[in-house]
């Protein structure tokens, strides 16, 4: 690890004899695997430059695992461990780090290769939200207020291109243009949210196939990376299962050829998502599982272009064109996703 602080913060869990291997995973935080004598953890240093107040999200994983420890307690829930001096949250030179026990005999996937991998994952998230229909949302902190609302991102978006760094916005023209065309899904979104029917729940907001556990049966356990959980809509989750699961390369694929949507793989998400929530879920937010992939796909497709505009800011970047390359891919999957749905 590459400071002194991590040492510190190893020395408040009193883990000895570690060995520190880094997760490269994620675009926000840093996540380090500590093999120690009193077992293995992931460690975690938050963006706090993203999350701003990470003593929110601890105390939404705290109020989580009380409330599910009386309501439902075989439930598998990956709450923060505490350190030494209890606090399950460290802070500490500007930065916050947390720890999690690793979860034994169970192993991450980075793309779904098998329709039943996403329909594993599908049920998982639908089970999330599912265990928590009775928790009351409202007393959960906002960790990253707007973080789906694709009314602001259009705005953004549009404050980007006004703002624009010449050389960059001739680059990302054609891109621009054409979700600028696009602007429709923001007035159905904003249908959405404002119907009576949209209904507040308990959600992850970022349901990778990367953030579901999967046992060596290929059976998922648990859902993980739970800063993001917080009040929201059904269509937050549905969406980036859509968004991620469907094509089979990942949003950093330059190689738009590459995109096409897997219909075995819509299959299992839709029959494991409804198929799980089916006691749970209204005619109105059934009638809207589709509209949820569009908003996901076309949101992250801002996301990304308005921060090429922004000099990649927010995600960062390993070659110059990075984030233009990852718009144009998530506008293909929109397309795509637009005629598959029909
Ligand atoms: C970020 O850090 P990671 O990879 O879990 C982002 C998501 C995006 C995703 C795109 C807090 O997630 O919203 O969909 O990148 N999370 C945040 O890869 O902005
Ligand atoms: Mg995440």
């Amino acid at each position: 690890m590459e400071n002194a602080a991590c040492k510190d913060v190893i020395a408040s869990y009193g883990w000895t004899n570690t060995t520190v291997n880094t997760i490269t995973s994620g675009l926000i935080n840093h996540t380090w695997k500590v093999h120690t004598d009193s077992g293995d953890f992931i460690l975690q240093r938050i963006n706090t430059d993203v999350f701003t107040h990470p003593e929110q999200i601890d105390e939404n994983m705290t109020r989580i695992a009380s409330w599910l420890a009386v309501h439902a307690p075989g439930y598998r829930f990956t709450a923060p461990v505490k350190n030494k001096a209890g606090i399950s949250l460290i802070q500490l030179e500007g930065a916050a780090y947390r720890a999690f026990e690793f979860q034994q005999n169970t192993h991450t996937i980075a793309v779904v290769t098998h329709a039943e991998e996403a329909f594993e994952a599908a049920k998982q998230f639908a089970l999330f939200t599912q265990q928590l229909a009775g928790f009351p949302a409202a007393q959960l902190h906002i960790t990253l207020p707007d973080f789906h609302n694709l009314a602001l991102r259009f705005q953004q978006f549009e404050t980007a291109l006004r703002n624009n760094n010449e050389e960059r916005f001739v680059k990302a023209a054609a891109t621009a243009y054409t979700l600028h065309q696009l602007k429709e899904i923001v007035a159905r979104y904003n249908r959405y949210i404002g119907h009576p029917e949209a209904r507040q729940r308990v959600m992850h907001h970022d349901t990778k196939i990367s953030n579901v556990l999967f046992n060596e049966a290929g059976r998922s356990v648990c859902v993980i990376d739970l800063d993001t959980v917080m009040p929201g809509h059904l269509f937050s989750d549905a969406g980036d299962m859509f968004r991620t699961y469907l094509p089979p390369v990942s949003e950093e694929e330059a190689d738009l050829d590459k995109l096409y949507i897997r219909n075995n793989v819509f299959e299992a998400i839709e029959t494991g998502y409804l198929g799980t929530l089916k006691y749970n879920i209204s005619s109105f937010e059934t009638a809207h599982f589709y509209l949820s992939g569009e908003i996901m796909i076309y949101m992250q497709a801002l996301r990304f272009l308005t921060d090429y505009l922004e000099d990649d800011r927010y995600y960062g970047k390993k070659y110059p064109d990075q984030n233009l390359v990852r718009a144009k891919n998530q506008l293909r999957l929109l397309e795509l996703y637009q005629e598959a749905i029909g």
